[in-house]
């Protein structure tokens, strides 16, 4: 067979999956069609709030084609409710009906499903139910919602508050605060965002009654965990559930949990006996998938006369929307958890207020709490600046912590594997040429141009695990489950728990496989995202898919080493530890037999190995021990339009640190990717909701996601500090670049207009803001 040149790890190879993206031969959820396919559409409530006082499907029913209309009292006792498995200590936890229940609580909450033999029927007979609601007074602002006699989204609660985490009494946080040279007090917004994936929520259910078995196709990051949730909601065993998520394009942490819709199609095709169908309009896609952030932060930042920032006090009121989502309740608790940065500040108490109101529910998105916590950190820090005279990149050197501070536990708990951020900045500062850039800043000043910088220096946590920090969570653990099966030929078939949507893992395991055993990429296939063939598995979020599935697949490639070695010892009737591996070959002395040779001798078995048994594949799960701390530093140069507050980004350079890397194209695209999304809320993104509850972005010409040409080329570059925490020494990449954008762009729009006398702004920065902020600095001065 001819050699093929095996891909090593850290080489930049061109990713395996887009010739099929590219040229449309991917199936996505929707592609698929199966024998007797039927389709479902959703009727969905027009108000926030309200009772319902009827729901006449009569109309609908007697539509030709309409096979079914299915509403709560078809479910009554016959389903759980909607899953929602992030149930907080002393959360005031409120059930979610798959269809409501006599109340809707948000605009575009499922009432009703109607199925019918085309997608096109189903949606016109869908507007033949007449649903009555009788409208009750809505409450969208999470703040409003906190007030005596706001609207109650529950009234049975009495209150709107999910959850409240109380801040812990420290007096070394009060006293730093009496110290403290100055104060400074901020209240900060984290809007509302979409997570806008390319392709939307789709579900295609399949209930097979010979088998008694449910197959459910559709658009997911967690198969493994809607699997679970399914057959709760629905009372069936796991082992009767089966979920594939095929191409998947994009989630963006939207994808996360188990939706209504996806339980609801189980059911409706168990009851129907006939394989059933919905994909989402881009509307339902704004309307009802969650939706991300959503934080009001008030800050207090307690700081040294020498810029170092000593304490931090805040409250973080958020928006979890008129149910709580998997997760959305928790998200907050990661921007606690880093509030303190890469920065040694020595003490912070916080406190959470999660908040019910009538609009979509809020989940993970993209980095998920941790924007929101460097947004903080980097605004304190910028204060701190103006406040002590000092540059703004000095007080950052103040603060960063020290190479050798590592590993290092936050006063909020978390413990910060690896980092050296000086090193970092350094690079940055230099690839950026700060000093030179302050220049040619100052200058523009002096000719009455409104230019910017601006900088970020930020950590966040990714590669979730442990599975002691989930389990309050998720009836999941947060390890990541590798299979690896060697066939007779040497070709490799990997097996994984993650579910990668667009990040390019079938790349980055298939070169690692490559790496590991010297065989050529096109020998290996990675296979995931299907229950029935992927045994266990947790999904691909918190940018865990390299860093703990990673680790999983090094175990199992590791595990196949160790017996093919013993394999091939006994061929070459040399002793184990006289046999090495080196370029795909087994070697001692002389003699040496390709990977290839020992997979073959250990499926023919005609020379059988004493002890072992023939095959050659592995299994592993790896449990990470912590969690890691990828960081990075941002510089951009912006400048704004005094007349029209149009804003222009003339550079935007990131030195980023994920230790080692698999692939460095792929993590360079994840790199922009999340840069250009957390650039995005700066500029432009935010769900809007009228008063009572309307949502107003509820097409893509309403809610204005960033285009390429809002962009100039971003310069990437990288150091490289390994963590102790995996063999691979690599810390995850995915979310990365949406924690430090945003306030960096933030930080160089501010610069800019604070020769007018702005002081603050709320994202999204649009022109229109602008231009308003500029003019009411003219009107004060
Ligand atoms: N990688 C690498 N070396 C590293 C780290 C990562 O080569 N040290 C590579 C990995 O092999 C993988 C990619 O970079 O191909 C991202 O890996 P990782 O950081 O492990 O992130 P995940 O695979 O866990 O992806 C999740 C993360 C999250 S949480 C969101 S949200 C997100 C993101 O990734 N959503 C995305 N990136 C996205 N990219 C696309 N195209 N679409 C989404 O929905």
């Amino acid at each position: 067979m001819k050699a093929v040149k095996p891909v090593m790890i850290g080489e930049r190879i061109k990713r395996r999956e887009d010739p099929r993206l590219i040229r449309g031969l991917a199936s996505y959820t929707d592609d698929l069609k199966l024998h007797g396919m039927l389709h479902a559409a959703f009727v969905r409530s027009d108000h926030a709030a309200g009772r319902i006082l009827e729901v006449d499907a009569a109309r609908a029913r007697q539509r030709d084609g309409v096979v079914g209309v299915f509403t709560y009292d078809d479910l009554r006792g016959r389903v759980g409710r909607s899953p929602c498995t992030a149930i907080l200590p002393g959360m005031n936890d409120a059930p979610h009906p798959l269809l409501a229940d006599g109340f809707v609580r948000y605009v575009g909450q499922p009432i009703a499903v109607v199925v019918a033999r085309e997608r096109y029927l189903a949606r016109d007979a869908a507007l033949d139910v007449d649903v009555e609601i009788d409208p009750l007074p809505a409450v969208v602002d999470p703040e409003r919602a906190l007030e005596a006699g706001a609207p109650l989204v529950y009234p049975e609660l009495g209150t709107n508050v999910c959850w409240h985490q109380q801040p812990e009494p420290n007096p070394e946080l009060e006293r730093l605060f009496v110290e403290a040279a100055g104060v400074v007090k901020l209240r900060l917004l984290n809007q509302r965002v979409a997570p806008v994936p390319m392709e939307g929520r789709a579900v295609l259910a399949h209930f097979e009654e010979g088998p008694g078995k449910l197959t459910v196709w559709t658009s997911t990051q967690t198969p493994h965990g809607v699997k679970q949730q399914i057959a709760i909601c629905l009372g069936l065993p796991e082992i009767r559930v089966r979920v594939i998520a095929p191409e998947v394009g994009g989630g963006f942490g939207c994808k996360i949990p188990a939706y209504p819709e996806e339980c609801l199609l189980g059911f409706v095709s168990r009851s129907l006996r006939r394989p059933v169908k919905w994909a989402e309009t881009r509307t339902e896609n704004l309307m009802n998938t969650t939706h991300g952030r959503g934080h009001v932060e008030y800050v207090e930042a307690a700081y040294g006369a020498d810029g170092t920032v000593l304490a931090l006090r805040g409250k973080s009121i958020v928006e979890v929307g008129g149910y709580a989502s998997m997760l959305g309740a928790a998200i907050p608790t990661f921007t606690h958890l880093l509030a303190c940065g890469p920065y040694g500040i020595r003490a912070v108490s916080w406190e959470i207020v999660d908040v019910y109101t009538n609009t979509m529910a809020t989940e993970a998105y993209r980095g998920a709490g941790r924007p929101e916590a460097a947004y903080i950190a980097e605004r304190v820090m910028d204060e701190v600046a103006l406040r002590t005279g000092l540059d703004r990149v000095e007080v950052r050197r103040r603060n960063l912590l020290p190479a050798d501070a590592f590993p290092y536990t936050t006063p909020t708990g978390a413990v910060y594997d690896s980092g050296n951020y000086a090193a970092t900045l350094g690079k940055a500062l230099a690839r950026f040429d700060y000093a030179a850039a302050c220049r040619e800043r100052d200058a523009a000043r002096a000719q009455g141009r409104l230019v910017g910088i601006g900088l970020a220096t930020f950590t966040e946590i990714c590669g979730l695990g442990p599975s002691t920090g989930a389990s309050a969570l998720s009836r999941h653990g947060t390890w990541e489950s590798a299979e690896v099966r060697v066939e007779p030929t040497g070709n490799v078939t990997v097996l994984t728990g993650v579910s990668p949507h667009g990040q390019g893992q079938e790349t980055a395991f298939a070169q690692m496989v490559s790496d590991a055993f010297g065989i050529g990429i096109d020998d290996v296939s990675v296979v995931h995202g299907d229950t029935d063939v992927v045994p266990h598995g947790v999904g691909t979020f918190g940018s865990r898919g390299l860093v703990v599935g990673g680790t999983a697949l090094r175990m199992a490639t590791d595990k196949i080493l160790v017996k093919a070695r013993r394999i091939a010892a006994h061929l070459l009737k040399l002793p184990e530890e006289r046999v090495s591996f080196e370029d795909g070959s087994f070697r001692g002395g002389e003699i040496a037999l390709g990977f290839r040779d020992v997979a073959m001798a250990a499926h023919l078995w005609n020379d059988p190995v004493p002890g072992e048994e023939p095959g050659l594949e592995a299994v592993a799960r790896f449990e990470p021990p912590g969690t890691t701390f990828p960081f990075g530093v941002h510089f951009c140069r912006v400048e704004v339009d005094p007349d029209t507050g149009e804003l222009e980004i003339q550079r935007f350079v990131s030195v980023d640190d994920v230790g080692n890397v698999i692939n460095p194209l792929l993590a360079d695209g994840q790199r922009l990717g999340g840069i250009v999304q957390g650039l995005g809320q700066a500029l432009c993104e935010e769900v809007r909701y009228d008063e009572s509850g309307q949502l107003l972005t509820a097409t893509l010409m309403d809610y204005a996601m960033p285009r390429a040409a809002m962009f100039p080329r971003i310069e990437l570059d990288s150091t490289c500090t390994p963590t102790p925490l995996n063999p691979l020494g690599a810390k995850g990449i995915g979310e990365l670049g949406t924690i430090g954008s945003t306030p960096c762009l933030v930080s160089a729009v501010l610069d800019a207009l604070r020769p007018l006398g702005v002081t603050h702004l709320d994202m999204p920065l649009t022109p229109h803001r602008l231009w308003q902020a500029m003019r009411a600095a003219e009107a004060r001065s």
